[in-house]
């Protein structure tokens, strides 16, 4: 059985990266199955509620004012256009509605108008989830206190890469974010992004940080960066898709009772790519045709990709009638 710890040394950490790699997958997946089933995949859909002109200067972003990404800026959507595209992710499927804005941090006005999108989404059977930027130990509260299900923040790459890729805020600010999540009783989704030019050395650190949390994140999204044009990682080298199954692997090894989520970047990964993620433990994904400014794979190809490997979505929240519909036997 394994054990969850909270001690892992990089040491440690780079050998499951260095085994081989049929051993390697064998130890994700037999953690994996003693705490979920190996068949079901948590379903997320996001959307972007605010987006561009984001004060912050990460280098992978779109929504950066400081990149020249050429994103439509928006503000903050009126609350019927939320409900709107929440029923229609609860209608295909979605267990869970995530909403994201380019803000460094929600100012209390802001936060209001948030509070009332996370309080309609949930009445609409979903679970919900909100990436806001940095908060406060007060916005937590309030945010909990609205019925927030999750609060996304991610670590995004090692301490030691960090500087490399963002300047604006430091990976202390986010570890405190995270705490002041983790203190209002809000569940964690907390995770980063590989292929930004990072080493090995630098995943290995960055999951470091996530498992030895006091408390694992409960959702783990591990992205591949989507290259945007303008940005200024744009044409760095991609990571090798093996090298990226191993990353999930390690990952599921670690924080064995996490969800781990195939999270961006899979408009760039073949299916074989895909079914080994799942097989390395990822149970969760993106479902729905566009991430935040990106594309994320069309609804019928998940659909099918589902149906190719058995996979069924999970049902977090019992009033969503529907499962992805893929007009199998994949139903949840
Ligand atoms: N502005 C808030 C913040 O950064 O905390 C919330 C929204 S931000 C877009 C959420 C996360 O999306 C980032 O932390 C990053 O991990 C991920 N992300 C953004 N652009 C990405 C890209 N091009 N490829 C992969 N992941 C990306
Ligand atoms: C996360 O880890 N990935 C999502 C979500 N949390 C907010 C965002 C991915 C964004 C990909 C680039 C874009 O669409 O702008
Ligand atoms: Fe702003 Fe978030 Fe993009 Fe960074 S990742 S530039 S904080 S929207």
């Amino acid at each position: 059985m394994s054990t969850i710890r909270h001690d892992w040394s990089k040491e440690e950490i780079s050998a499951l990266f260095e085994l081989p790699f049929n051993d390697l997958l064998f130890r994700a997946q037999s953690v994996h199955r003693e705490h979920f089933d190996p068949n079901q995949v948590q379903v997320s859909t996001l959307l972007s509620i605010k987006t561009g002109a984001c004060p912050e200067d990460c280098g992978y972003c779109s929504q950066s004012a400081k990149n020249d990404a050429e994103v439509e800026r928006e503000r903050l959507l009126p609350l019927e256009e939320v409900i709107a595209k929440a029923k229609e992710a609860r209608d295909n499927g979605a267990s869970r509605f995530c909403m994201g804005a380019a803000w460094r941090n929600p100012t209390d006005t802001n936060l209001n108008r948030v509070i009332d999108m996370i309080v309609a989404v949930k009445n609409l059977g979903l679970e919900t989830c909100v990436t806001l930027g940095m908060l406060t130990k007060e916005q937590t509260l309030r945010l909990k206190e609205a019925g927030l299900d999750y609060y996304n923040h991610n670590l995004d790459t090692s301490p030691e890469y960090y500087g490399d890729i963002i300047t604006t805020r430091t990976y202390d600010d986010r570890l405190d974010t995270l705490k002041h999540v983790r203190e209002a009783n809000i569940n964690v989704c907390s995770g980063g992004i590989l292929g930004m030019g990072e080493q090995r050395g630098d995943r290995v650190s960055l999951l470091q940080q996530l498992a030895n949390l006091p408390q694992h994140p409960e959702s783990v999204p591990i992205n591949m960066l989507v290259q945007v044009e303008g940005t200024p990682l744009h044409g760095v080298d991609s990571i090798e898709p093996l090298e990226f199954v191993r990353s999930i692997a390690v990952a599921r090894i670690l924080m064995p009772q996490s969800y781990v989520r195939l999270s961006a970047g899979r408009t760039e990964m073949s299916d074989e790519t895909q079914a080994l993620c799942f097989l390395a433990g990822a149970n969760s994904i993106f479902y729905g045709d566009r991430l935040l400014t990106t594309d994320n794979p069309d609804e019928n190809h998940d659909q099918q990709l589902f149906r190719k490997l058995g996979l069924s979505s999970m049902q977090v929240a019992p009033p969503a009638e529907a499962t992805i519909k893929t007009g199998c036997a994949c139903s949840g």
